[in-house]
């Protein structure tokens, strides 16, 4: 039996340090706005064996796996002392997410988790469940990680076991191995999800995007990317919430939208990186979209490009969630690179690389949606006419 522990050990450890040290290879014929990558950059088979495995031959003779790991998606994102970091939301068999640290010397690749799975410190009320963390690195010298923090609903009928309250809930750092929990988000605009504290003051106050809903699933008649001022993170008290970029029938954020990570800065504007969510017969489809706003009126949208920037291809496609992108975790390398994470199918992360002057071209230059079929074949015959010579 020691002989068959041990080398089933022995084996799981060179299939996992084989996974970990898989170079990423950018794909072959990439669009000019972005490149992803061939692999993963992490999924649940990522996880360190001592999270999953009790590792005693003894207590567990046939190596079974205890704690097992169902996904690794949607996470934030921070370049932190030279290194790249995700914030990722870690499922387990149990359906419960947690939050947990993986480092890559290179943004793209050999992503290993930290020796421990991040503990959250718990407000009066228990979190049911956690997840999609965004970081940012405020100019008050802390990292916030916003979260959503999911309860079962306490005015739910008797017998519905599934109706649920989401809120944002609140983390700080300045070392992201400590983190200090401050109250929940307090707004007045029902449920929130996608809560994402921008960078910079505004007026001297936090600001922050919401996502307003009236449900757990349906924004029902509250949606769109909403924001809000915050006098002190301490009470965070939601104020002047108002919707900057709504949701709008028959675009790829017809049912629902939700804010990203927080935005890049460009001289030109703050770049968002957002989701967008349509209805069909297979479910929801969730794509990513651009959009940028002006550099101190925070609240206008001044470039909006039609579609999607981004939409799940090839395996992406399938999940425990099909059909998803999810972001919320980018970030702009010194040089001027952009990173994107991004989750498929709500069951694993991967990487694309930009740059901050290509997304400028893109969200500048790309028409905006026009909302009838005929104004797309208008866009697309203004296209040929100005090509004509050069075909
Ligand atoms: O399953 C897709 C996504 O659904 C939710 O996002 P939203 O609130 O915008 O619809 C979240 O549960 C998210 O984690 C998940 O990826």
């Amino acid at each position: 039996m020691e002989k068959y522990f041990e080398n089933r050990l022995n084996k799981l450890n060179a299939a996992h340090e084989l996974l970990l040290n898989q170079k990423n290879e950018v794909e072959l014929l990439p669009n000019g706005i972005f490149e992803r990558y061939q692999n993963p950059v992490l999924t649940a088979a990522h996880v360190p064996l001592h999270w999953r495995f009790d590792l005693s031959p003894e207590r567990n003779p046939f190596l079974m796996e205890r704690l097992g790991v169902n996904a690794a998606f949607n996470a934030g994102a921070i370049r932190w002392n030279g290194k790249y970091l995700l914030a990722v939301r870690m499922e387990g068999w149990d359906r419960k997410s947690y939050f947990a640290i993986a480092e890559s010397p290179n943004g793209i690749d050999q992503f290993r988790f930290w020796d421990r799975p991040i503990t959250i410190p718990q407000t009066a009320d228990p979190d049911v469940n956690v997840y999609d963390m965004r970081l940012t690195a405020h100019e008050d010298g802390w990292v916030y990680g916003i979260f959503c923090t999911e309860r079962k609903d306490p005015a739910a009928p008797e017998g519905d076991t599934s109706a649920a309250v989401a809120n944002a809930g609140i983390v700080r750092s300045r070392d992201l191995l400590n983190w200090e929990r401050l109250p929940d988000l307090i707004s007045t605009s029902g449920q929130q999800r996608n809560v994402v504290l921008h960078a910079e003051f505004v007026n001297r106050k936090y600001a922050v995007y919401t996502r307003p809903q009236d449900g757990f699933i349906n924004v029902g008649s509250g949606g769109g990317i909403g924001l809000g001022l915050i006098d002190d993170m301490i009470n965070p008290v939601v104020q002047d919430e108002r919707i900057i970029q709504n949701k709008h029938y028959h675009t790829v954020y017809e049912l629902k939208n939700g804010l990203g990570p927080a935005p890049i800065k460009t001289k030109e504007g703050w770049l968002h990186l957002a989701h967008g969510v349509r209805n069909t017969a297979a479910g929801l489809r969730y794509v990513l979209y651009l959009f940028m706003t002006d550099l101190t009126k925070l609240d206008r949208v001044i470039y909006l490009p039609g579609g999607y920037f981004m939409a799940p291809q090839y395996g992406e496609r399938v999940g425990d969630v099909s059909n998803v992108l999810f972001s919320n975790g980018w970030f702009e390398d010194e040089d001027g690179r952009v990173f994107i994470y991004y989750a498929s199918s709500d069951t694993r992360m991967h990487v694309a690389t930009t740059t901050v002057e290509r997304l400028v071209d893109y969200v500048k230059n790309t028409p905006a949606d026009g909302f009838h079929s005929f104004k797309s074949v208008e866009a697309i015959n203004q296209l040929i006419d100005t090509n004509q010579g050069l075909y």
